[in-house]
């Protein structure tokens, strides 16, 4: 791997506030941490994420954790105390580049020239002042679970920072540096490299412009322009394949029957795939109504607080 490569810029940030006819949006600036960072030159470079870097709607930092080492053999990790399997992250090298690299501003990275060798100043025994702003997020499995409202969340921000840890785990000390600790499901991965991955992705095309259609993610599973249902089916040319027809519906031209439609087909594949965002979705009298026809009961309502039902009885 070259020394660029190893420390790649994947577009010049500068992040003032774009106006569009309809909205006001931001860019958003994401420094990631890694020991493997050309993992991402492949996925990053590809489709909606190239896009949205060429659009500079979003700007992408990759910064290797291993540049950040002064010893001669950049060792980034070491056996755990008290014995067992595995290697552990050392927080010397991952907490120097995070503060060194937060404490500038967004799109600066380590001159490759300077890895190992002429690093900024920077202090191991005391904090460094981090922008309060930044979330900086450690992956790893055991952090709160993503769903699509903590993308939406991560969304709002101007600048993230993602540290991919290793599966085997990071040393505690470096999650003293962390503002939040994210996980992508009950699974194990080799590391966080792919979660961070799935992160800027599931942010991106949340940015106006980064689909390249009008509604945008507004209709897509888990948005919360379902409600939090999942999308039903869909279907393009050619009108009939291996001799099943498309819908008669989605080609009669009545867009509030297909809307209807729709609606249904979203509820049934969701009572079907997964009831458990139903009891969390807002649904009209005419869904509930609807699914009931389907056989779906409703979830008793849970019995109020004590303190509702005083104050109910005061007024
Ligand atoms: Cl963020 N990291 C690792 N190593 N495994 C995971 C994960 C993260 N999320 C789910 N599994």
């Amino acid at each position: 791997m070259s020394e660029y490569e190893r420390n790649e810029r994947l577009s010049e940030p500068d992040n003032p506030a774009i106006e569009t006819q309809s909205e006001t949006f931001h860019r958003i600036h994401f420094d990631i941490f890694t020991l493997f960072p050309s993992m991402f030159v492949g996925p990053f470079g590809e489709s909606i994420i190239k896009r949205a870097i060429e659009r500079a709607l979003i700007s992408i930092c990759l910064h290797n954790i291993r540049d950040y080492t002064t010893d001669r053999h950049h060792v980034c990790d070491d056996t755990p105390y008290g014995g067992g399997g595995g290697m552990i992250m050392k927080p010397e090298p991952v907490v120097r580049a995070v503060e060194t690299v937060l404490m500038r501003p967004a799109g600066w990275s380590l001159p490759p020239e300077d890895a190992y060798i002429n690093l900024p100043e920077w202090n191991p025994d005391a904090p460094a002042p981090l922008p309060p702003d930044t979330p900086i997020i450690l992956l790893t499995p055991q952090g709160r679970l993503l769903n699509q409202s903590l993308v939406v969340e991560l969304a709002r921000y101007r600048r993230l920072a993602l540290i991919c840890g290793r599966y085997e785990g990071v040393d505690e000390r470096v999650r003293q540096i962390a503002t939040d600790e994210i996980s992508i499901g009950d699974y194990v991965l080799s590391g966080g490299e792919l979660a961070a991955m799935v992160i800027v992705d599931a942010v991106t095309r949340l940015l106006p412009g980064a689909l390249g259609y009008e509604l945008g993610a507004h209709q897509d599973s888990h948005s919360p322009g379902l409600g939090g249902l999942l999308e039903g089916p869909q279907y393009t040319r050619p009108h009939t394949f291996r001799g099943e027809s498309v819908p008669s519906v989605l080609v009669s031209g009545h867009h509030a029957n297909i809307e209807r439609w729709r609606r249904e087909q979203a509820l049934l594949r969701t009572l079907h795939r997964r009831p458990d965002l139903l009891a969390k979705a807002p649904l009209t009298e005419a869904d509930i109504a609807f699914l009931r026809l389907h056989g779906w009961m409703p979830p008793p309502q849970p019995a109020p607080h004590r303190e509702q039902i005083n104050s109910t009885i005061i007024e």
